[in-house]
C-alpha cells in the first residue's frame, strides 16, 4: 500500500498567522464557543497501526475553479494525557450515482485520482490533555487542494492515526487514547452542507485513491445531535484573495448621530453570495465609513455590491476586477425607507408621525421613524421623507 499520505506535509501555523488576503470559499469554524463534536473511534480492521474511522462531510464552497492555499480544521483530545497524532484529509467530488438521502451525490471520483498520483495530506500534531484546537495553514503547496468548479461538491474525509509516528512532545497515541480524539461538528458560515456525514464501510486507510467508496449516511439525529443542528464537519478552504475597498456614507444623517447605523455589504456574482461585510457606523464620528471585503484573486469582470441598512434604501454597485483589488469609490446610501420596505412611501411618513416626538436613544417605536438620527423624531425627518419621496432599493 502506498502510505505517502502518512506523512506530514505541511507546516501548520494557528488561525492567528492567516494572511489578509485569503478568501473562505468555504468555513465551517466555530467562532469561539461550539457545542457539539463527533468521537471518530479507533477502527479495529485498520491493518497498518493505530487509525481512527474517517468521518466525511459534503462540502459545496461558494466559488471554485482555483487551488486552495489555506485549509483549517478543529481537534479534540479528550485524554487526561497529551498525544502526537496525524490528522488526515481525503477529498471526493460529490459525483457517486448514489445519493445522500439529503439529495446531495455521495463520495465518488476521488479528487486527483489521476495525474499526478493521488494525494491527500496529513498534519503530525501534539495534542494536549483535555484540549479543542482549530489548526490551520495558508501555505497548502499548488495542486494540493484544487476546489472543483462553480457549483460542484465535494466530501472532505478526515481521519487520526499514529502509523509510524515518532515521539514528539507526547508519545503516539494508542488504540485507547485514539479512542478518546474528537472533531469538531458546526454549520458553515460561508458555503454549505447538508445534514449529513458520511461513514465509509472500509477502514480509512485502504482509502486513500479510492473512487466511490461505500458506506451510510448520518444526519444529525444518528450523531445524537440535538433537534436544530446539521451534521456538519468543521474547516475552513481558502483561496488567494483580492481586496475590494471603498466608503459608505448615510445621506441626511448627522454628524453626531444617536444611535449606531448598520449597512450590510454582500458580495455578490450573479446570485451567488461570495461574502459578507457588516459596517457599524459610530456615532460621534461621522457619517462616513471605510469599508475593505475580500473576494477571490482568480475572480475577474463585474461582480455587485450591494449596500443596505434602515432607514436606507439598498443600493447595488458594480464593481470590475483585475484580480488585484478594487476600489468601488464613494457609495452613497438614501435615507427615507422607514419601514424598510423598499420604497419611500406614504407608509413611511405615517410612521414619523406615529412616532413623532420619540427621543433616542430610550425611545418607543421605530428608532429609524428618527430618520436623520438626531436623537429626535421631528419635522426634520418628516421633510427627508418628503425629499426623498418615491424612491425605491435598487
Ligand atoms: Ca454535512
Ligand atoms: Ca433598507
Ligand atoms: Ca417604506
Ligand atoms: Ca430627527
Amino acid at each position: 500500500m502506498n502510505k505517502n499520505f502518512l506523512a506530514s506535509m505541511v507546516a501548520i501555523t494557528t488561525l492567528a498567522g492567516i494572511a489578509h488576503a485569503q478568501f473562505p470559499v468555504y468555513n465551517a469554524l466555530p467562532p469561539g464557543s461550539f457545542t457539539n463534536y463527533i468521537f471518530l473511534g479507533t477502527d479495529n480492521t485498520a491493518t497498518t497501526g493505530v487509525v481512527s474511522a474517517m468521518v466525511m462531510d459534503d462540502v459545496a464552497p461558494t466559488t471554485g475553479g482555483m487551488d486552495a492555499t489555506g485549509f483549517s480544521f478543529t481537534t479534540i483530545n479528550a485524554n487526561t494525557v497529551g498525544v502526537r497524532v496525524r490528522a488526515n484529509f481525503f477529498f471526493w467530488l460529490a459525483d457517486s450515482a448514489t445519493n445522500a438521502p439529503t439529495g446531495i451525490p455521495n463520495p465518488g471520483t476521488y479528487l486527483l485520482n489521476s495525474t499526478p498520483a493521488p494525494t491527500g495530506f496529513g498534519f503530525t500534531l501534539n495534542l494536549n490533555p483535555n484540549a479543542a484546537n482549530v489548526w490551520g495553514t495558508n501555505a497548502l503547496p499548488a495542486g494540493f487542494l484544487p476546489v472543483p468548479a462553480p457549483g460542484q461538491k465535494l466530501w472532505v474525509g478526515m481521519f487520526y492515526d499514529a502509523v509510524n509516528l515518532t515521539a514528539g512532545a507526547f508519545p503516539p497515541a494508542d488504540a485507547t487514547q485514539m479512542d478518546n480524539l474528537a472533531t469538531i461538528m458546526f454549520s458553515p458560515t460561508i458555503g454549505t452542507s447538508t445534514d449529513t456525514v458520511f461513514a465509509p464501510t472500509a477502514a480509512a486507510d485502504t482509502l486513500f485513491g479510492v473512487d466511490n467508496p461505500a458506506g451510510t449516511n448520518l444526519d444529525h439525529t444518528a450523531l445524537l445531535m440535538p433537534a436544530g443542528s446539521s451534521a456538519d464537519l468543521s474547516c475552513a478552504i481558502r483561496v488567494p484573495g483580492q481586496n475590494i475597498t471603498g466608503t459608505v456614507t448615510l445621506n441626511d444623517t448627522v454628524d453626531a448621530m444617536a444611535l449606531f447605523r448598520n449597512v450590510t455589504i454582500k458580495l455578490m456574482q450573479g446570485n451567488t453570495e461570495l461574502n459578507s461585510l457588516f459596517v457599524t457606523v459610530n456615532p460621534n464620528t461621522a457619517t462616513t465609513s471605510n469599508f475593505t471585503i475580500g473576494a477571490p484573486a482568480s475572480l475577474t469582470g463585474p461582480v455587485t455590491l450591494v449596500f443596505d441598512g434602515s432607514p436606507y434604501l439598498k443600493k447595488n454597485v458594480t464593481v470590475n476586477l483585475a484580480g488585484s483589488g478594487a476600489d468601488a469609490g464613494a457609495v452613497a446610501l438614501q435615507n427615507g425607507d422607514v419601514d424598510n420596505s423598499t420604497e419611500v412611501d406614504a407608509a413611511d411618513i405615517d410612521q414619523v408621525i406615529t412616532d413623532f416626538g420619540q427621543m433616542w436613544p430610550g425611545g418607543t417605536g421605530m428608532a429609524s421613524s428618527d430618520v436623520d438620527d438626531s436623537g429626535e423624531v421631528d419635522a426634520a425627518d418628516i421633510d427627508i421623507v418628503i425629499a426623498n419621496f418615491g424612491a425605491m432599493d435598487d
